[in-house]
C-alpha cells in the first residue's frame, strides 16, 4: 500500500508536450491511476469529472496557461482542495512566486528528475490524505457519518449571516426519533445504533439541494439546515423525510403510534429580510418539535 486510505491515488498530468507526458506517465503508472490532459481546457474538464487526488501542471500551454487553470480550480468548491504541483522550465523566482500565489503546493523545474517528482507527489498525497482525515474527524459524526454538532453550529452561524446580508429566507428542521429509549430497551444498544444510522441516511437522501445540511444534533436528534428555503418548502421537505422514515419499515418497540420507527419534526423559518435573534430561531424549532411530540408524535409542526 502506497498511502493509508489511498491505495491507488489518481493523478492528473497536464502538459502540451507529448514527451513530458510520456516521462511522467512512466514515472507514475505502476502505482497510480494516471489521467492526462494536453491543454488547459481539457485539464479543467478532467478535474471536474475525475476528481484527481493531485495535479501536475505545466505553465505554458496553447490555450489557457497553467496559472489560469490553477486559479480556476482554486475558485471552485469541488476542486479547490486538490493539491497542484507546477512542473515548468521557467525556474526564475518571479515564476515560482506566482505559482505559489495562484495556490500551488509545490513547484518542480524541468528537466524532470524522476525521483524528485515521485518524492514530492508522495509527500503531497500523504498531506492531503491526512488533512482529509482530520476534517472528517472534526466535522463528521462517527456513528452516523452525517455532519456533527460542531459542523452544524458553524454552518448555522454562517448561513444566518448570509441570510441577513442577502435578505434570503432560511429554514431549520429539528428531528427526534420517537420512543427511542424503548427501542434500545427492547432491541439493545447495537440495534439502536443501526437504527440511528438508517435514520441519518434516510434524512440525507431526502435532501436534494447541495447547500442543504443534515447533522446529528444530539443522541437521537438530527437537524437540517435549508438555506434559501421558505416555511412552505421546509414543511414539505420535513413531511418527505417523515414519510421516508416510515417507509423504512423498521419495527418499532412502542407500537401505540406506528408499527414502524417514526420521527417527530419541528420546523421554523426566517423570512427574507426579517430581523431576529439566532437563539430565538433555534428555540422556535425546539418549540415546534415539542408540539409535534405533544400532539401525538410521527408528525411535523411548523
Ligand atoms: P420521545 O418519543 O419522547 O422522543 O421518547 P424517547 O424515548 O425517544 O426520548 P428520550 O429522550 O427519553 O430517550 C432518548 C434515547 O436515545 C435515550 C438514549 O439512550 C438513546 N440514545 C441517545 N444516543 C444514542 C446512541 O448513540 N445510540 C443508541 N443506541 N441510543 C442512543
Ligand atoms: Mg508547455
Ligand atoms: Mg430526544
Ligand atoms: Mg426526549
Ligand atoms: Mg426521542
Amino acid at each position: 500500500m502506497l498511502l493509508p486510505g489511498l491505495e491507488k491515488p489518481k493523478l492528473l498530468i497536464v502538459d502540451d508536450h507529448p514527451l513530458n507526458i510520456q516521462m511522467l506517465y512512466q514515472a507514475f503508472s505502476a502505482d497510480h491511476h494516471v489521467c492526462m490532459a494536453t491543454n488547459g481546457k481539457q485539464a479543467l474538464e478532467v478535474c471536474l469529472k475525475q476528481k484527481p487526488d493531485l495535479v501536475l501542471l505545466d505553465i505554458e500551454m496553447p490555450d489557457i496557461s497553467g496559472y489560469e487553470v490553477c486559479a480556476q480550480l482554486k475558485a471552485l468548491p469541488e476542486t479547490k482542495d486538490i493539491p497542484i504541483i507546477f512542473v515548468t522550465a521557467h525556474i526564475d523566482e518571479a515564476t515560482e512566486t506566482r505559482c505559489f500565489n495562484e495556490g500551488a503546493v509545490d513547484f518542480i523545474s524541468k528537466p524532470i528528475n524522476r525521483n524528485t517528482v515521485r518524492a514530492r507527489v508522495r509527500t503531497h498525497l500523504l498531506l492531503k490524505a491526512q488533512s482529509d482525515l482530520l476534517r472528517q474527524l472534526v466535522y463528521l459524526d462517527g456513528l452516523t457519518e452525517v455532519h456533527n454538532r460542531r459542523c452544524f453550529d458553524e454552518r448555522l452561524n454562517q448561513e444566518w449571516m448570509l441570510a441577513t446580508r442577502h435578505q434570503t429566507p432560511l429554514s431549520l428542521i429539528i428531528i427526534d426519533v420517537d420512543f427511542f429509549k424503548k427501542y434500545n430497551d427492547l432491541y439493545g444498544h447495537l440495534a439502536g445504533d443501526d437504527c440511528l444510522r438508517r435514520v441519518a441516511k434516510t434524512i440525507q437522501q431526502a435532501l436534494k439541494r447541495p447547500t442543504d445540511l443534515v447533522a446529528r444534533y444530539g443522541g437521537e436528534e438530527f437537524a437540517c439546515l435549508l438555506p434559501n428555503t421558505e416555511l412552505s418548502g421546509a414543511m414539505s421537505v420535513a413531511e418527505t423525510i417523515r414519510l421516508h422514515i416510515i417507509e423504512q419499515k423498521i419495527p418499532q418497540a412502542d407500537t401505540s403510534v406506528s408499527p414502524f420507527v417514526s420521527i417527530s419534526l419541528g420546523v421554523c423559518s426566517r423570512e427574507a429580510g426579517s430581523t431576529g435573534m439566532l437563539s430565538d430561531f433555534l428555540s422556535q424549532a425546539d418549540m415546534q418539535l415539542y408540539q409535534a411530540k405533544r400532539k401525538g408524535r410521527n408528525q411535523t409542526c411548523g
